[in-house]
């Protein structure tokens, strides 16, 4: 959360033209709207309730639309759409934040270790992000889109899969006890990991992921490897 309030506090500052009509090309749902002046929680308890249930329908319809094949997110032109066209997307934003354009970026894949994943983005890459990856169509690209589109991809997952390899064993719970172990020492993960958490490794629904939602992964692994 705090990378994203570092980001969102720069973008504000930067002078970078943003794309606009950005989703024009996708004809995505529309997002519901509410007013910005108020805090959420300080709605009306109805209106509060009429958003969320917008923002179901629009996710709803949304994966539909993903679905019948209406939207091609293969943001880094690999001829396949997952969660790295997602970090893509995240790249870029960060680019539009510092107005700097930086060709080649690493993201972390544990943040235990270290280990990381190094990618290269092109102009194309660009263009396609910014024609296609204002998903909630406020006119921007930014991590709330990518949320919306992770949303999307892990609707179809198995919940506890965390890494989507179409199983729930072991190396699930393992991913996510490092997530909350991490998080529990104030190690930040990014916004795409907290993501996939969210969506996949929230088990028990409680908004948050920790030693309840692996003990139930490694429960129902065991419960699945001896059936
Ligand atoms: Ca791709
Ligand atoms: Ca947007
Ligand atoms: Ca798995
Ligand atoms: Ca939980």
């Amino acid at each position: 959360m705090k990378k994203t309030a570092v980001f969102m506090s720069a973008i504000i500052v930067g002078a970078m033209a943003l794309p606009t009509a950005a989703n024009a090309k996708n004809d995505y749902p529309s997002f519901p709207t509410r007013p910005k002046d108020i805090e959420f929680t300080d709605l009306p308890e109805e209106e509060q309730q009429a958003y969320l249930e917008g923002v179901e329908s629009y996710r709803t319809a949304l994966c539909t639309a993903y679905q019948n094949g209406e939207y091609d997110w293969d943001f880094n032109l690999d001829g396949e759409t997952d969660v790295m066209d997602a970090y893509y997307i995240l790249h870029y934003y960060s680019e539009l934040a510092v107005n700097t354009k930086r060709d080649e970026f690493i993201f972390i894949t544990d943040y235990t270790t270290k280990e990381y994943t190094a990618c290269s983005i092109n102009d194309e890459m660009r263009a396609k992000i910014a024609e296609e990856a204002d998903i909630n169509g406020d006119n921007r690209v930014r991590p709330d889109d990518i949320s919306q589109m992770l949303y999307v991809l892990y609707n179809a997952k198995l919940k506890g899969d965390v890494n989507t390899d179409g199983k729930l064993d072991a190396r699930d719970a393992s991913d996510m006890l490092k997530f909350y172990s991490n998080n529990s020492v104030n190690i930040q993960s990014d916004y795409i990991t907290e993501k996939n958490m969210e969506y996949l490794g929230d088990l028990n629904d409680d908004g948050k992921v920790d030693a309840n939602d692996t003990s139930y992964a490694l429960a129902e692994y065991s419960r699945l490897a001896t059936e």
